[in-house]
């Protein structure tokens, strides 16, 4: 059983604009909604691909309810903490039809009461069993780290393996646990690691070190330059296809969606995440937050080379 965890979840309000311009009033041909909060996608995905799953995290108010509806139609079963007379954050997803990519901005959240802390703990409590995979993605609410902490070491207590998708402070706390995986994006891989720009040739020795403190397995997403996958056994790379890019907002966490639901289904590595890399493309190709089409992604697959790094 998977389970991921969402402690900050969003609903993501995703405007489509023909162009953005600075002093100008940008009027908006689509707008849509769809799910947010990281380790949320991961369930879609896995939901998607029949691996057994449940979604929990803390969510609250209208937001929340628009999210879990969404989660719910997409086939993933929900077991969430709820936070009365608060509201889950939104983030807003700009993209054009005009200029590749997209900007992101996002709310920090609302500020979790500690009885509601308290509930997810013993929520996760009750839902991990031994070796279960338990996700934490996303940046959490503002919450002191020895707390962050304290729900990441319940997954070692009751013997799953913890996967970790986070930033910052966050990140450097769940290295002390030895997470089983973590799937930083280049930026946090760079802030982690202390790496100047335009020094990618680091990457990879850098990932050999990361191991060496005990992650298993590091997956570092950089998009369209590929990912650098390690584990004591070696570092490879995998490229993406080509394709044609509309939204890559939900990436990384789609991509990580992948690679888990071929890890436990006992595949290997390299094609675990081979198929990472082909869903993760898929979702690029996709205006929402969270849509990718299994059939492209496998149609993707024979275009997908690894090489050692
Ligand atoms: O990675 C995609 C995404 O989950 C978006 O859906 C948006 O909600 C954002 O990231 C949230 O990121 P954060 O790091 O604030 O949890």
């Amino acid at each position: 059983m998977v389970i991921t965890v969402t402690l900050n979840p969003a609903l993501d309000k995703i405007i489509i604009v023909k162009k953005l311009q600075k002093n100008h009033n940008n009027r908006s041909e689509k707008i849509l909604y769809d799910i947010g909060g990281k380790a949320t996608h991961v369930s879609v995905v896995l939901s998607k691909m029949g691996i057994g799953n449940v979604a929990t995290g803390i969510f609250a108010g209208q937001n929340g309810r628009h999210v879990q509806r969404l989660l719910e139609e997409k086939g993933v079963k929900c077991n969430c903490v709820w936070q009365e007379g608060a509201e889950t954050r939104e983030s807003y997803i700009i993209l054009s039809e005009e200029q590749p990519g997209s900007y992101m901005i996002t709310q920090p959240g609302f500020d979790v009461r500690e009885e509601t802390f308290r509930a997810l703990k013993v929520k996760l409590d009750s839902l991990i069993n031994v070796n279960d995979i338990v996700v934490f993605s996303g940046t959490p609410p503002q919450v002191d780290l020895e707390l962050y902490s304290d729900l990441l070491k319940i997954v070692g207590t009751k013997g799953g393996k913890l996967v970790v998708d986070t930033s910052r402070q966050y990140l450097n706390e769940a290295l002390k646990v030895k997470p089983y995986l973590i799937k930083p994006n280049e930026v946090e891989f760079k802030e982690l690691m202390a790496i100047e720009d335009g020094e990618p040739k680091l990457y990879a020795e850098k990932i050999t070190e990361l191991v060496n403190l005990g992650v298993e397995i590091v997956a570092l997403s950089l998009g369209k330059y590929g990912n650098l996958i390690g584990t004591k056994e070696a570092v490879f790379r995998v490229f993406p296809p080509e394709i044609k890019e509309v939204n890559d907002t939900g990436c990384g966490d789609v991509f990580l969606g992948g690679a888990l639901a071929m890890l436990v289904q006992g595949k290997g590595l390299e094609e675990s995440f081979k198929f990472a890399t082909a869903i993760s493309a898929s979702k690029a190709t996709k205006e929402g937050s969270s849509d990718f089409s299994l059939e492209e992604a496998y149609s993707f697959l024979p275009d997908i080379k690894v090489y050692n790094a």
